[in-house]
């Protein structure tokens, strides 16, 4: 088989597709799944958009805090997530909800994550994958650390590292894969060019034509992925994953994607953005290419899109339940947290905090709050 690194070289210009936008597979490269593993896919887009909108609801019931929609890019997130293995680590950012349950994490941990409760961030045992950063760029150093750590203990685990085309303009960014390529550490990071770093359009993030060929500088493979494709997404992924876990050291997927809502329910796209633009890249969107393929070959139909819709639909509202029962957060979380021991200087402010507001309550609402919180 040839190597995709080096037929999909970035400075060939070249992006490597495998389903495109009309749903017709080029069979060059195509993985062969099984016809479970392409409804697996399938469920997992869905339940992705189902729990996105659901979020986006709850926000705006204000159920919820502010919210970073995924919709649109799930095509690299399914495609790169499936590729890994258990013991393989995930450090995301804000916006990987589809790659982050794909490895293990409960939508119960993001949501409570968006409603400001810090139990969201307490990962289960045995789910490999770091909480997640907003601070843009800072966490490929941990990826970094983590893989190089991996690379020491001879353990064999690859850290697979998203981040957008934003980080790229980051210190950080460029410490971590100049350190990645010295040290040959099994890393693979996933750029998620989806055209904005929130209004901020990627001619004006870098003038290089390709984020892909910063790779080259750093000396190891990079490769422009369509990120609308789960299948070339899957392809790239897992050559790039293999080969880190061979000891071939890192790997940069530039995956190209497109966000089709707003940066956070904070934002406001249409003023930075066309319609006609956002409706362009509708058309090369992950879902629509990957069912018509699916509903072509009769792989799916109707009366199996809407189970697994009204499945999603239900596992979803089942989440809410759960996690509304989950007891509020106080201010104190924001110390709690931090350490196993809390140093004194935090107790005293702890202090400090809950003494001016006691004042406040007595003032507002003589003693019915307690903890900043309504009783
Ligand atoms: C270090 C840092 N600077 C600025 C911000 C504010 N900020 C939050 S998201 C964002 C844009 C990031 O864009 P990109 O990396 O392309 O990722 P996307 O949101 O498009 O997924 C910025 C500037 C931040 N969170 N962290």
């Amino acid at each position: 088989m040839p190597n995709i690194f080096d037929e999909y070289h970035p400075l060939t210009g070249k992006i490597f597709r495998i389903l495109d936008e009309n749903g017709v597979l080029h069979e060059e490269h195509a993985p062969k799944f099984s016809l479970e593993e392409l409804r697996g896919f399938y469920r997992w887009i869905i339940f992705s958009r189902v729990a996105d909108q659901k979020a986006l609801n709850l926000q705006r019931q204000g159920r919820m805090g502010t919210y970073a929609p995924v919709l649109g890019q799930e095509g690299i997130q399914i495609g790169a997530a499936s590729a890994m293995q258990p013991q393989d680590w995930l450090f995301p950012s804000y916006r990987e909800l589809a790659a982050s349950m794909i490895r293990g994490l409960p939508l119960a941990n993001i949501y409570l994550y968006w409603m400001g409760n810090e139990e969201g961030s307490r990962i289960p045992e045995g789910v490999n994958i770091f909480p997640i950063s907003v601070p843009v760029g800072t966490h490929p150093l941990h990826a970094v650390g983590a893989a190089w750590a991996s690379k020491l203990r001879r353990e064999k685990i690859v850290v697979v590292c998203f981040f957008g085309d934003g980080a790229t303009s980051e210190g950080d960014f460029h410490e971590a894969l100049n350190f990645a390529g010295v040290f040959k550490t099994p890393n693979v990071f996933i750029c998620q060019n989806n055209q904005y770093a929130i209004s901020v359009p990627f001619s004006r993030q870098s003038s290089s034509p390709t984020i892909a060929q910063k790779a080259i500088a750093y000396g190891f493979d990079g490769i422009r992925v369509d990120g609308n494709d789960i299948f070339a997404s899957y392809v790239a992924s897992k050559a790039a994953i293999d080969k880190a876990r061979s000891g071939g050291g890192p790997t940069f997927i530039e995956a190209v994607t497109f966000r089709l809502g707003a940066h956070t329910t904070a934002d406001d796209p249409r003023r930075y953005r066309t319609d006609a633009e956002v409706e362009e890249w509708r058309k090369r969107e992950p879902l629509v290419r990957f069912e018509k393929y699916l509903r072509e070959k009769r792989i799916i139909d109707d009366g199996f899109a809407a189970q697994v819709k009204s499945e999603a639909e239900r596992a979803v509202e089942e989440t809410v339940t759960q996690v509304e029962a989950v007891p509020s957060h106080t201010p104190n979380d924001v110390f709690a947290y931090m350490f196993s021991e809390m140093p004194q200087n935090l107790k005293e402010q702890l202090a400090l905090l809950n003494e001016s507001l006691s004042v406040k309550r007595e003032i507002l609402f003589g003693d019915t709050m307690r903890h900043g919180v309504p009783e």
